[in-house]
């Protein structure tokens, strides 16, 4: 008895000590296919050359337009498309013929398509819906969602299913060759704010982190194999420590990076945001090996005539993102947007921006050199 006694107490004692274990569902061996590979490639270096430009909704609907086709508000100023193009899937999870912002899903598969046959790379976002709620991705009324969507969760069968509308759509889109498109997929970003249901104090790391692998493994085993996957915070993360809290992984994440957008006019605090954030992707991506980007970034309206080449141009200098893609112009929301127009004050600007050796539009894709 009295060494029971001992065991027990030895046993109590070494759990005690033991850091706190996180229950971590394990990521599905990762199948990817050729293209998502050559993708991953070309993302990694073209870092050494420069930065992607690109553009949400870009060829869909801009300021004073909506669904024509062979038209974008980038290459009305400039004469180029951006090199990466960014969609959003919310409400593919709800059957709906059309996205979140009434764009048809049908348009966006035809637009990755056409993005990819001239060399140009496509990223998804999917601002879905509550699946517990019924609100939109906005709905924090319940703090529960992401622990119900997991195994055992009550919405958890639900949710799957909505994993599985985004997989048909994903594997929708093939070339006339019958090549799935290689896509960046970008869930559950800016979790390091609490404004989507996803949020940071809307879940526990282990919990997001849970959602993040529950995510990739279903996908897998949907054959979907052509997506990368990327991990976005917002600018809250000062240090490397506070980047990984909710990392899920370098067997399944490809592209890291953070989201930022400036509020006020003083352009300086905003150069000094983001090269804070620029600091610590640099150092994870150095010790992950993953490339990193701006995978959202804007000021909206650019009431500031030459932004593109003070702001932006200076803000990113030294660093080597791989990408830094701009929010959309809306066409149905006054005084949203983030890209110039024909006219619009940073227009010429823009036009600097674009012979800058650093950025890459789409015709830079497919010469060696960003001329
Ligand atoms: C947000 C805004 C919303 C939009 C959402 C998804 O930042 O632009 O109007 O619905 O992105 O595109």
């Amino acid at each position: 008895m009295k060494n029971v006694i001992i065991l027990i107490a030895i046993v109590a004692a070494f759990a005690a000590c033991r850091p706190e274990r996180r229950h971590l569902l394990e990521p599905a061996v990762r199948q990817i296919s050729d293209e998502a590979m050559l993708l991953r490639q070309q993302i990694t270096d073209i870092a050494y050359r420069g930065y992607m430009i690109g553009h949400h909704d870009d060829p869909i609907y801009g300021i004073g337009w909506n669904l024509d086709e062979d038209r974008s508000d980038i290459k009305s100023v400039c004469g180029d498309y951006p090199a990466l193009m960014s969609f959003d899937l919310g409400h593919i999870e709800l059957g709906h013929t059309h996205n979140l912002d009434s764009v048809p899903f049908d348009r966006i598969r035809k637009e990755i398509i056409a993005q990819y046959e001239r060399g140009g790379v496509s990223t998804i976002s999917w601002h879905l819906n509550n699946p517990v709620t019924g609100g939109d991705a906005w709905d924090t009324s319940d703090s529960s969602v992401v622990a119900k969507i997991l195994p055992d969760g009550e919405a958890n069968e639900l949710f799957i299913s909505w994993i599985d509308s985004l997989a048909k759509f994903v594997n929708s889109v093939v070339t006339e060759d019958g090549v799935k498109v290689p896509m960046i997929f970008r869930p559950w970003h800016e979790h390091t704010g609490s404004w989507f249901w996803w949020g940071e104090k809307l879940c526990t790391a282990e919990q997001y982190i849970n959602l993040q692998r529950m995510t990739f493994n279903r996908l897998q085993e949907d054959s979907v194999t052509q997506l990368l996957f990327g991990f976005s915070t917002g600018c809250e993360p000062a240090t490397v420590d506070e980047f990984l809290e909710r990392y899920p992984g370098d067997d399944m994440i490809d592209i890291i990076g953070f989201d930022a957008y400036q509020f006020s006019p003083d352009n300086q605090l905003f150069i000094n945001m983001v090269r804070r954030s620029l600091a610590v992707v640099d150092s994870v991506g150095a010790q992950h090996s993953k490339p990193y980007a701006l995978c959202e970034m804007g000021y909206e309206t650019i009431p500031y005539a030459k932004w593109w080449t003070d702001v932006v141009i200076n803000a990113l200098a030294d660093y080597h993102p791989s990408y830094a893609l701009f929010w959309r112009n809306a066409r149905e929301k006054k005084n949203h947007y983030y890209a110039p127009y024909p006219g619009h004050i940073s227009a010429d600007d823009f036009v600097n921006f674009y012979d800058d050796d650093r950025t890459i539009f789409v015709s830079d894709m497919t010469t060696s050199e960003n001329e």
